[in-house]
């Protein structure tokens, strides 16, 4: 639950003014040069934006599920990458740890990802395994107080970036499937480790991703997370329990930018003699979109709440993000719609949130993907 009102108000009022003063006016420059502006990072360190959601004890701000997804509104009213840069400390990148990682190495690594001195990545898919995430073939094989790790990394977010890697990979080859997996924290530098070029992506620029290989990789066996093998694909599914409410959230945050754009230009775009606003068509358009922005909103905050409240949310997480990402890309296309031709070419901001948001339908889990979550969810619990 909120534990503090008014330092959580001062929080989001903060993020907002930063958002609308700072990050705005540079999107075009991110866009352009495919780079976040060095001094405006040094600002999201200042800020405490890379640990907005590590512990407190670790030197982070500690956020509830509930205050993380209320900044995420906030966060994502501006281009992505943004959000993206500091999106793997606060996730992917640092939950494994958190969750299920020993004392000795949150000790260690979380105190560097809440201040942003090291950036984390996750590293789950690869080329040959993507939605089926267990049937990954990256390959960890103990060799004294060692593990050699095999295998190439695909589409990893800030890998690029990258103080340090979580690692599926398999460590018992007799077992195919999820208990065959380990996850591992490698540090960039460890010989054997090397990056691919970076992804030409269809938007998002200024958020760099690209493949992370492992050839002949030798890990010390301390770092296995939680010091267990075979649990690390329950690491990873609990990590996305929580990075799919996180998507959900910058998803509203969104759609209300991309909403108020069109708002924006509907009230001052004239034709037949008046602002297009006045025309019906055009306000069910704006209608649908508020209606279905609010109807994500309250959602998310209620599965933020429950997960608060320690229940189990990984079919409520699944729905927010099914529902979010799907409603986000409705919410594109019409202001993109309403900006009419203006909305296709790239004076107005719209013509690259909608190619941006085409990602989150896809990453995190596809939409696919959280419907058998939800179904299989659902026929689960009815047969116990
Ligand atoms: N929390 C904790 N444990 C979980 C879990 C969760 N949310 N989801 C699954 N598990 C556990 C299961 O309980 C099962 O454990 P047991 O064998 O002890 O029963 C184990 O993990 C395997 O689960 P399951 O049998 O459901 O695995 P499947 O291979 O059938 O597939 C899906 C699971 C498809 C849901 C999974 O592969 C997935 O989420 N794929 C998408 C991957 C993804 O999001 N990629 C995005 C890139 S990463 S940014």
């Amino acid at each position: 639950m909120i534990r503090d009102q008014e330092t959580l108000s001062l929080l989001l009022d903060t993020l907002s003014r930063f958002v609308q003063e700072r990050l705005v006016p540079a999107e075009n420059i991110v866009a352009e040069t495919d780079e976040i502006p060095a001094d405006i990072v040094a600002e999201m360190r200042e800020l405490g934006l890379f640990g907005l959601c590590i512990p407190e004890e670790f030197g982070g701000l500690g956020l509830t599920m509930e205050e993380e997804v209320l900044a995420a509104f906030e966060i994502a009213k501006t281009s992505p990458a943004f959000r993206s840069l500091i999106g793997t400390n606060n996730g992917i990148g640092s939950q494994g740890l958190i969750v299920d990682g020993t004392e000795a190495q949150k000790n260690y690594y979380l105190p560097k990802l809440a201040s942003g001195e090291l950036i984390a990545s996750f590293a789950l898919t690869e080329p040959g395994s993507g939605s089926d995430a267990a049937s990954l073939r990256t390959s960890a094989v103990r060799d004294g107080d060692d593990y050699v790790l095999n295998g190439t990394k695909r589409f990893i977010t800030n890998a690029p970036e990258a103080g340090v890697y979580t690692v599926m990979a398999r460590t018992n080859p007799e077992i195919k499937g999820a208990g065959g997996i380990s996850a591992f924290i490698v540090e960039k530098g460890t010989a054997g480790l090397s990056l691919g070029k970076r992804d030409h992506k269809m938007g998002q620029k200024g958020a760099h991703t690209c493949d992370v290989i492992f050839d002949n990789c030798r890990v010390p066996a301390a770092n296995i997370i939680g010091g267990k093998e075979g649990v690390g694909f329950k690491t990873a599914m609990k990590v996305l329990d929580k990075g799919r409410l996180h998507i959900s959230a910058i998803c509203v945050g969104a759609a209300e930018r991309m909403l108020a754009d069109a708002l924006r230009y509907a009230c001052e775009r004239q034709q037949f003699g008046k602002p297009i606003a006045e025309f019906q068509l055009i306000q069910a358009m704006l209608a649908d979109s508020k209606a279905e922005i609010y109807a994500a909103r309250s959602m998310i905050l209620d599965a933020a709440r429950r997960r608060d409240n320690r229940e189990d949310i990984s079919t409520e997480a699944s729905c927010c993000k099914l529902f979010a990402s799907e409603m986000c890309g409705r919410v594109a296309d019409r202001a993109v719609q309403i900006h009419g031709g203006a909305g296709y070419v790239s004076d107005y901001a719209i013509e690259r949130f909608y190619r941006d948001v085409r990602l989150f339908r896809i990453y995190e889990g596809t939409t696919q993907i959280q419907q058998i979550v939800i179904a299989r969810n659902m026929i689960r619990n009815l047969q116990v």
